[in-house]
Parts: C-alpha cells; sequence; structure tokens
C-alpha cells in the first residue's frame, strides 16, 4: 500500500491507523500548494481531486476520501471494530460526522476566510467538540478500544488546539491519551511533528 500524505493534514488519520493496524505501507509527500509529489510527480495527475489522502491498494486501486480510507484500514484489522451489536456502522456513523461536520468547520480557518468567518468557524468546531467529548466512553470513543474514528479526532483536536480553540475538558485528557499511543508517537515522528502541542488558555472572544 502506498499513502499519499501532507504533513499534519487528515492523512495523518490514516497513517496512524496504519501503524495501529500493523500495516505496512509506502508513504509519498504531497507538497498541497504545488501539488507535486516529492518524488517529483504531478499529484492531480494522480488523484484528480488533488486531496491527500489517498490509499493507493496493492493491487493498484486507489481510494480516497477519509470516510471510505479509514473504513478500508478498520475493516483490514477488526480489531478496530467497536464492540457493540451496530459496530460498523456507528463507526462509519462517527466517521461521518468527524468528516462532514468537525473536518469541514475547520475550512476558514486553512482557507483565508474573514476574521468574522474564522470566528464563526472557531465556535463551530468548538461547538461540535463539545458534543464529541460526551460521547467519549472510558478512554475512547468506543470504549476501551481505540479506532480510527479516534485517530480522525486526534488530528482534529491537534488542528484546534493550533487554531487557539482550547478543547472541551474532557477531551484535554483523551487528546494526551492518545498522543501517548507508540502508533500516534511513530506518525508524528515520521511526518515531522511536534508531540508537546502546548493547551491554549486563552477562551474564545465572545461572538458578536
Ligand atoms: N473530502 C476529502 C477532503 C480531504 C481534505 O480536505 N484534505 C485536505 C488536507 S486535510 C487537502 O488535501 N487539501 C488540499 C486540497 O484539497 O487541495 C476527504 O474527506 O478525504
Amino acid at each position: 500500500m502506498k499513502l499519499y500524505y501532507a504533513p499534519g493534514a487528515c492523512s495523518l488519520a490514516t497513517r496512524i491507523s496504519l501503524h495501529e493496524a500493523g500495516l505496512a505501507a509506502k508513504f509519498e509527500r504531497v507538497d498541497l500548494k504545488t501539488k507535486a509529489t516529492e518524488s517529483g510527480a504531478n499529484y492531480v495527475a494522480i488523484n484528480p481531486k488533488g486531496s491527500v489522502p489517498m490509499l493507493v491498494l496493492d493491487d493498484g486501486q486507489a481510494v480516497t476520501e477519509n470516510v471510505a480510507i479509514l473504513t478500508l484500514v478498520a475493516d483490514l484489522e477488526p480489531v478496530f471494530e467497536p464492540g457493540n451489536p451496530l459496530g460498523r456502522i456507528r463507526l462509519i456513523e462517527m466517521l461521518s460526522y468527524l468528516s462532514t461536520e468537525l473536518h469541514a468547520a475547520f475550512r476558514p480557518l486553512w482557507h483565508g476566510g474573514s476574521e468574522v468567518e474564522k470566528l464563526q468557524a472557531s465556535y463551530a468546531v468548538a461547538g461540535r467538540l463539545d458534543l464529541l467529548a460526551g460521547q467519549v466512553r472510558e478512554l475512547y470513543l468506543f470504549g476501551p478500544r481505540f479506532t480510527v474514528a479516534d485517530a480522525y479526532l486526534f488530528v482534529m483536536l491537534r488542528w484546534a488546539i493550533r487554531a487557539g480553540i482550547r478543547p472541551p475538558i474532557e477531551l484535554l485528557g483523551y487528546y494526551e491519551r492518545v498522543e501517548s499511543r507508540p502508533s500516534v508517537r511513530r506518525a508524528l515522528k515520521e511526518e515531522g511533528l511536534s508531540v508537546d502541542h502546548p493547551l491554549p488558555q486563552t477562551p474564545l472572544p465572545m461572538a458578536s
């Protein structure tokens, strides 16, 4: 397998999940601005969407979209499946929320939104993190088992911290718990990312 990624981007969730699953893969960095890969290829010619992640399977089939890729990795490693009757469906439900509601809420922060749009986005992210904080059961989103959804939420929390959005208190311990997993440490190191992110103390300004 080969994962096309950008350091610290949402593709980090796939790298963490591959490591958790013990699945070997090659990794090719993509410059999201120039769309050049580290081997000098034009990424848009490889993936017309131009976004990461993209996972190329050993038979050459390419899979895009976080929800599909993370579900695929979970299918390859059954330990990821939440241990409840609707396990796989609950996992897809959570991945979909993370993708369409939380991940999407960040966009104005990264893509040149106005100050008002950025503040609105910060509140949207904070609200969605609050909702998710209520879903952490025991250690992780689905109880004692770490799943691909935790890998995705970890990356979103990392972004929130970088953007100065204070995560709900319940998610601070969760963040540190996930960050201390060997798969996560390894993935951060491989992407040249710091493990110690200071947690912001300043609340968001009041919305007008
Ligand atoms: N719909 C895609 C979106 C992935 C996405 O937003 N990737 C970002 C990095 S986190 C990206 O590649 N942005 C650059 C671009 O889309 O040109 C998915 O869920 O996988």
